[in-house]
């Protein structure tokens, strides 16, 4: 989507710190970090929120998971992350382009604020 700020990171029109590509998503670190380690991990298709994810998003949802998990690894977070989405502005989603923030490197509270 043009006025999409992930979109525009995926086409390289907006730099970012990439730490993981593949054909289907992209991990990049949060602009705005939480956390020591607070990567986003996104599809490259313009999927809104996880609301809007319907049946035909499945294998790209489990690669998100997958893609999510192999960031972890090659961040040395693979023994205690946490990996969350906010879907819809009232659960904090700012950026209407599904993503998942994978935080480590702190305690984790729970339940999170
Ligand atoms: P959320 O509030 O769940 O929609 O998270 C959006 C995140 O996106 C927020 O933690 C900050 C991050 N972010 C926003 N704009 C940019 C950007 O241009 N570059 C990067 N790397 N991160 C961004």
């Amino acid at each position: 989507m043009s006025d999409c700020i992930f979109c525009k990171i995926i086409s390289g029109e907006i730099k970012a710190k990439i730490i993981r590509e593949d054909s289907f998503t992209l991990s990049f670190l949060d602009l705005n970090p939480q956390a020591p380690t607070h990567v986003l991990i996104i599809p490259k298709k313009h999927i809104v929120s996880l609301a809007s994810a319907d049946e035909g998003d499945m294998e790209i949802l489990g690669r998100l998971q997958l893609a999510a998990a192999e960031t972890a690894r090659l961040l040395k977070a693979e023994k205690a992350f946490r990996l969350v989405t906010n879907s819809g502005k009232g659960a904090g989603q700012s950026v209407d382009h599904l993503h998942y923030h994978l935080l480590a490197g702190r305690k984790l509270l729970w339940p999170p604020g």
